[in-house]
C-alpha cells in the first residue's frame, strides 16, 4: 500500500521522509558534501566532531535506494555527507529531496573522481572547475534515416558558485601542500558531465554501435575548449543550483580527484587514493564551513543538537 502524502508540495511518506534519499527534516544540514562512493563518504564522516565535542555522535542513514547520509558537525558547524551512487538522475533526486527537507539556503560541494583531459592534470591532482556542461547521447541519431544528426549533444556551460569555488581551491591548495607530495590543484577550466561511462566518454565497445570514435579527441576540444575533467554528475548539480528558487538559493561547487588521465592513459593507484581522499575530504569540509549562508535556520530537534 502506498504511503499517504503528508506534504502537499512534495512527495514524502507518513513520517515526513523523502522517498529516495530517505531523510526527514532535521536529519540533513544546510552544508552538504556529495560523493559517489559510500566508502569515500564514510572516510570523510570520520573527520566529523566526535564525542569529545559536546558528546556528539554522527547520524547515519542508508536508504533503500542506496543513498548514504552522514550528518554531524565539523568544528561545531552542522554538515552532511551524502553518497549518491552515480549519474545525473541521482543528483536530481538528491538536490530536490534535500531541498524539501532543509530550511534556508544550501551550500553543496561535489567531491568526486574524474578522467582528466588535460595532460598537465595528472593522476592524484585535484580539479576545481569554473563551470560544467553535459554531453548526452542523441538517441535519435541511432534510428534508421537519422544518422546525419549528431550522435552526441553538448549543453551550454553552467557556472560553479565563484565564492565557494575560490574557498575550495584555496583550502585544497593549503591542505594538500601540507599532506600530500606533488599534488596540484587545477582551477579555471571546465568539467564535462557525460550520461554514460562508456559511449559518451568516448570508450570503444564493439558490442554496441556508439559512433563515438572522434568524440573525446576531436569533437569535444572543438566544441568546448578548456575542458579539464570528464565525469558524470557535476553539470546536473550546477544546472539545478542555477534553477533553484532565488528566495532559497543553492550554492554549488565541485572538485574532482583525477583517477585516470585520458591523454596519457595513466591510472591512479589505490595507495594514492588512500592518501588523497581523506586529505582532500578535510579540505572540502573546511571550505564548506567557511562559506557564508544568509538566513541559515537551525532545525529544532536536529540530529546535530
Ligand atoms: C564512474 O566510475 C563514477 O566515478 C566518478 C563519475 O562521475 C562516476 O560517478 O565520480 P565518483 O567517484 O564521485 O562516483
Amino acid at each position: 500500500m502506498k504511503n499517504k502524502l503528508t506534504n502537499a508540495n512534495f512527495p514524502m511518506d507518513v513520517e515526513g521522509r523523502v522517498y529516495h534519499v530517505g531523510v526527514k527534516r532535521g536529519e540533513t544540514a544546510n552544508r552538504i558534501i556529495t560523493v559517489g562512493d559510500h566508502v569515500r563518504a564514510r572516510r570523510i564522516a570520520k573527520l566529523l566532531d566526535g564525542p569529545e565535542v559536546k558528546g556528539r555522535t554522527v547520524f547515519e542513514l542508508v536508504s533503500q535506494r542506496g543513498f548514504t547520509t552522514f550528518t554531524g558537525t565539523y568544528q561545531g558547524v552542522p554538515v552532511s555527507i551524502i553518497a549518491i551512487g552515480m549519474g545525473t538522475p541521482m543528483v536530481d533526486f538528491l538536490l530536490r529531496e534535500i531541498r524539501a527537507c532543509v530550511e534556508g539556503p544550501i551550500a553543496i560541494i561535489r567531491f568526486g573522481s574524474c578522467g582528466s583531459l588535460n595532460a598537465l592534470a595528472g593522476c592524484g591532482d585535484m580539479i576545481v572547475p569554473s563551470g560544467a556542461y553535459s554531453i548526452t547521447r542523441n538517441y535519435d541519431h541511432f534510428l534508421d534515416g537519422h544518422d546525419t544528426e549528431p550522435a552526441y549533444h553538448f549543453s551550454k556551460v553552467f557556472d560553479a558558485d565563484p565564492t565557494l569555488s575560490r574557498l575550495l581551491a584555496a583550502s585544497l591548495t593549503a591542505t594538500l601542500t601540507a599532506n600530500t607530495s606533488g599534488c596540484k590543484v587545477i582551477t579555471g577550466g571546465l568539467n564535462a558531465t557525460a550520461d554514460s561511462f562508456y559511449s559518451t566518454q568516448g570508450r570503444s565497445d564493439p558490442a554496441f554501435r556508439d559512433d563515438n570514435e572522434r568524440l573525446v579527441e576531436e569533437i569535444l576540444p572543438r566544441e568546448r575548449p578548456g575542458t579539464d575533467a570528464l565525469e558524470m554528475e557535476t553539470a546536473a548539480l550546477f544546472h539545478l543550483a542555477r534553477c533553484a528558487n532565488p528566495k532559497n538559493p543553492v550554492r554549488a561547487a565541485a572538485t574532482m580527484m583525477v583517477f585516470a588521465n585520458r591523454v596519457t592513459n595513466e591510472f591512479i593507484t589505490p595507495e594514492v587514493v588512500d592518501l588523497l581522499e581523506p586529505a582532500a575530504g578535510k579540505a572540502v569540509l573546511e571550505a564548506l564551513i567557511k562559506v557564508e549562508l544568509e538566513q541559515e535556520h537551525p532545525e529544532k530537534g536536529s540530529v546535530w543538537e
